[in-house]
């Protein structure tokens, strides 16, 4: 059973706009909502891949509702706590003719400090019978930079590994209580290092740094460059081979999915770095956020190859 963390959950919604431009009115040839916000792509790729999800973080307003409806339709177990705010919403504009992708996220609801508290305990009343924990994705208003950290300390207090998808201060405050798994992109590990990392070598030695720290599982995605994945002291370099892409945004929460799939299946490392890969692959299929295929997952799973160091 994986348990998923989606403390700022969010209604997706993606347009696709031909030759999108800034300072014009454009009527989008194709428009997706879905139930989003990381750990809710995380959610909805693990369900795909046939696994039992527990969702909790949590939801507010007519937003909320929707979202609930999604989860509901999904068959995932709705844990999600409910606020008096209004559940934000998020943009990507995907412009097929030009290849790029413009996102445009709102911060959030406030949330009380009661509702954290009843966040906290519902939290820990479910970790014990997890074999895997995901918290992915920004914070909302109101929680301090170090709710990760207790979310992290409460999961090591009954042995359940989880992994930490998150960025900024929220990161390096997770991190002090070393989580089984960290999974920052390029540009959120760049944010965090102490130094500019100019090159791949220096990506590796940040990441083998972060490694020592006493994180078992630390991979950096680098996009359509594949990843590098640090475990048992080696570096491993993964590659694969270039793709057509309809929408690359939710392909890093694809990428934790199939790590918890792969992890919750008792996999190791590598298997759970090559399932994580294929599903951030699969992800650039579709133009929904967070939406893969088990036929495309298993296909591209056979695509990925690695080598040990660089
Ligand atoms: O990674 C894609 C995505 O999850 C979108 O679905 C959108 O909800 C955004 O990221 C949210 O990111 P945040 O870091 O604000 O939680």
């Amino acid at each position: 059973m994986i348990l998923t963390v989606t403390l700022n959950p969010a209604i997706d919604k993606v347009y696709q706009v031909e030759n999108f431009s800034v300072g014009e009115v454009f009527r989008p040839s194709g428009m997706w909502a879905t139930a989003g916000g990381k750990g809710l792509n995380v959610s909805r790729v693990c369900r795909i891949l046939g696994e039992e999800i527990t969702a909790t973080g949590f939801l507010g307003g007519s937003t909320g509702q929707f979202i609930r409806s999604q989860i509901k339709e999904l068959g995932i177990k709705d844990q999600f706590v409910e606020i008096e705010g209004e559940t934000r919403t998020c943009i990507a504009v995907n412009d097929p003719k030009r290849g790029t992708s413009t996102e445009v996220l709102e911060s959030g609801p406030e949330i009380t400090k009661e509702e954290q508290q009843a966040f906290l305990k519902r939290f820990e009343s479910l970790v014990p019978e997890m074999d895997v924990i995901t918290a992915s994705g920004s914070l909302p208003r109101g929680l301090d930079k170090d709710f990760y950290k207790k979310l992290v300390e409460i999961a090591g207090k009954h042995k359940k590994r989880l992994i930490l998808d998150t960025s900024g201060e929220a990161l390096i405050k997770g991190l002090a209580s070393r989580p089984f798994m960290v999974k920052p992109n390029e540009d959120e590990l760049k944010a965090i290092a102490d130094e500019a990392l100019t090159d791949e070598k220096e990506i590796m030695e940040s990441a083998l740094k972060i490694h020592r720290m006493g994180i078992p599982l630390v991979c950096v995605t680098l996009g359509k460059k594949g990843c590098i994945a640090v475990w048992e002291g080696n570096v491993y370099r993964f590659r694969h081979p270039s793709l057509q892409v309809v929408n690359t945004v939710g392909s890093g929460d694809s990428f934790v999915a199939g790590c918890a799939t792969a992890l919750s299946r008792g996999g190791d490392y590598y298997d759970a770095v090559l399932m994580g890969m294929a599903c951030g692959m699969a992800n650039t299929q579709f133009h929904e956020t967070g939406k893969v295929s088990t036929e495309l997952v298993e296909q591209y799973h056979r695509m990925i190859t690695y080598t040990k160091g660089s």
